[in-house]
């Protein structure tokens, strides 16, 4: 019997999502970073086995929507859900548990829910104790202790999973990876050395737009923007004499190409685009 389904990658900002997607297929897809709200996309991760195939939906963390990004993002959150056989709630172990229990309100009463704590090589036994009480009475229907930073319970989780996936062919021809193509992987990379490069809100007010990707020879050329609100948030990504620009784009430049396994010519430039996180014509062309 051969099974098939989606999952739908669910939790508070910062709770391990990314880490876990991108832990449960074995290659790097979505970009992880300290700072919340690092993902504003959805991405599929699809694992492929002889006996299965899931399709994971990692989305960004649940937030009240404070501009026009952040409503795109919440609505991408709901349409993982309503396509999914299965959502895992991701707990951080270390956060309130309560808060992140009012999540449960938000899955529609007939898709299974399988609670995931995350972070567990960092929270002791009475912690999970009380998270134990805290979703007794709930809709979950199993819990599973893991650590996706350090792959730890990984198959009993994907077991639980399992459970509530329906007999199915494949969706996705099984070599299959992602729904996303190249270019948005690259812009991705760039985008997550801003998140570690940047101090405070910066990353919250750009964005990285891939422009020319070309395979030359033995090379592959890259050019992007980085899109910024303002001009001193220019003068920041660029850094003094373009020094914090050169070292974004070497960090960068490296994660390409082990991710694209070749040799890589990167060419930034900042952009100044005011409020484009509230413009629907911005949105649109940045992807959003
Ligand atoms: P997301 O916002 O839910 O996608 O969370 P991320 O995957 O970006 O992870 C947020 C932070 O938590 C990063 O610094 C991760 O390295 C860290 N993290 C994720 N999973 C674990 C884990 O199992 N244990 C520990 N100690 N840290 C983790
Ligand atoms: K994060
Ligand atoms: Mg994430």
């Amino acid at each position: 019997m051969h099974k098939a389904g989606f999952v739908h990658l669910f939790g508070l900002p910062n709770a391990g999502k990314s880490t876990l997607l991108n832990a449960l297929v074995g290659e790097k897809l979505a970009i992880v970073s300290p700072k919340v709200q690092t993902t504003r996309h959805r991405i599929l991760g699809i694992l492929t086995t002889p006996d299965y195939q899931l399709v994971f939906s990692d989305t960004p963390g649940v937030v009240e929507p404070r501009y026009r990004l952040h409503e795109k993002m919440m609505a991408t959150v709901k349409g993982a859900m309503e396509d999914a056989d299965v959502v895992v709630l991701l707990l951080d172990a270390a956060f309130e548990p309560a808060p992140q229990r009012e999540l449960l309100d938000r899955v529609p009463r007939d898709i299974p829910v399988v609670l995931a704590v995350n972070k567990t090589d960092r929270a002791g036994e009475e912690k999970l104790k009380e998270i134990g009480e805290l979703f007794k009475d709930t809709a979950v229907s199993e819990t599973v202790a893991i650590s996706a930073l350090k792959q730890q319970n990984l198959d009993r989780l994907l077991e639980a999973i399992l459970r509530h996936i329906p007999e199915s062919p494949a969706y996705y021809p099984e070599d299959t990876l992602t729904d996303r193509p190249m270019r948005f992987f690259v812009a991705e990379l760039i985008r997550e050395k801003i998140y570690q490069l940047y101090r405070e809100e910066l990353p919250y007010h750009t964005a990285v737009v891939v422009g020319q990707f070309e395979e030359k020879n033995t090379l592959t050329k890259i050019t992007a923007d980085i899109v910024v609100q303002r001009e001193t948030q220019k003068g920041i990504i660029l850094g003094e004499k373009g020094k914090m620009l050169r070292e974004l784009g070497t960090r960068a430049r490296q994660d390409i190409e082990q991710f694209i396994g070749r040799k890589v010519f990167l060419e930034l430039h900042v952009k100044v685009r005011g409020k484009w996180r509230d413009n629907e014509i911005f949105l649109k062309e940045y992807g959003y």
